[in-house]
């Protein structure tokens, strides 16, 4: 879809009308050189392994993103927000059902049992497949990040922000991440995919230059050895579902834990938000979606937190969206998590 948003006329702009069609992420009158944050869209399910779907987010979310009122009581600034959106990349469909196609039989054949080695041709087919849209995304993310804009990532499986937080982590060095998911993602692989939507933290960790610190949100499915690693390593600090709802439970306020969570972030925090790790009724169409989560309101808060806290949130991506049999509920709500998300980053990086 061609991004016309240069031929329109400005001076019309009304941010109280309903959203225009211009290919900009809630209609927004702003143009690629004038832009300080661009929204990268990055059409991925290769890796996925329960439900598919989340290639078609960023589309579905561009859509239901024009009526989103431009209005937020804590921002008045929100309809000047300078925000440009990248026209998806031609490619990336092609090389994602390439991916997939070899992904989907190598998951068939862990379903059947057989051996590891069976598939390490396929696997080698997925893998280098993920290693060329890592290479897209960090070389983009680069590209922007080197003109002093700030770059967020629409989703897509987990699987594709690795390129943008690579770029990152070389400019700002001990950067922290802010991780809200229901999985903690780090796997060393799974089913034989590398850059699995299940690995990315694993990734993060392992490939990106020094970082200073991941605090998991809302995690609450994981296996042992991902229990086992954020729990004794230093550079983790999980703030997992049950530990967050024991302290509800136990008559602590929802501010006093976001505050817990936000002084464990370093100065600069790249923030990684899967949309599983809200509750399954705002994400039912999501690839794994788990029971348990945040409310959209707490996580609005923990991001408003955040940007007040006076560190600077530094990129972001929004993930794991995908349009399901609501209708266009998942988009919906997909559209105003990353409308708070970009609201929260502009403010945090205005004040420095
Ligand atoms: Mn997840």
């Amino acid at each position: 879809m061609k991004n016309n948003i240069e031929n329109l006329e400005k001076t019309s702009f009304d941010p109280d009308a309903p959203g225009v069609a211009n290919g900009n992420f809630f209609g927004l009158p702003c143009g690629e050189q004038e832009a300080d944050t661009v929204i990268v869209q990055v059409p991925w399910d290769a890796t996925v392994s329960y439900g598919k779907g989340t290639a078609d987010g960023p589309q579905a979310m561009l859509d239901a993103s024009l009526q989103v009122d431009l209005f937020d009581e804590r921002f008045p600034d929100a309809s000047r927000m300078k925000v440009w959106t990248l026209p998806e990349e031609p490619g990336l469909r092609e090389l994602n059902g390439r991916a997939r196609g070899a992904a989907e039989q190598v998951i068939y054949a862990w379903e059947q049992g057989r051996s590891q080695e069976s598939m390490a041709e396929l696997c080698d087919e997925v893998n280098a497949c993920s290693s060329e849209l890592n290479a897209y995304v960090e070389h983009v993310s680069e590209k922007y990040l080197s003109a002093g804009k700030s770059v967020v990532l629409t989703g897509g499986e987990h699987s594709v922000p690795l390129g943008l937080i690579k770029a990152l982590s070389r400019r700002y060095p001990g950067m922290g991440i802010l991780h809200v998911d229901a999985h903690s993602d780090t796997r060393k692989a799974y089913e034989g995919f590398r850059y699995s939507h299940a690995s990315i933290m694993y990734n993060a960790m392992t490939e990106c230059a020094a970082l200073g610190r991941i605090t998991q949100v809302g995690i609450r499915d994981f296996c042992s050895s991902e229990y086992g690693l954020v729990t004794s390593s230093d550079l983790f600090i999980p703030f997992t579902d049950f530990r967050i709802k024991e302290g509800l439970y136990d008559g602590r306020t929802w501010k006093s834990i976001c505050q817990e969570i936000v002084s464990t972030l370093p100065e600069n925090v790249y923030v990684s938000f899967d949309i599983d790790g809200l509750s399954p009724e705002y994400c039912p169409g999501t690839g794994t979606p788990v029971s348990g989560g945040l409310t959209f309101s707490q996580a609005d808060y923990l991001l408003y937190l955040l940007a007040m806290s006076g560190r600077r949130i530094v990129g972001a991506d929004l993930c794991e969206v995908a349009p399901g049999s609501q209708g266009e509920w998942d988009a919906n709500v997909g559209a105003r998590v990353l409308f708070k998300l970009l609201l929260c980053s502009a403010y945090s990086r205005k004040k420095k």
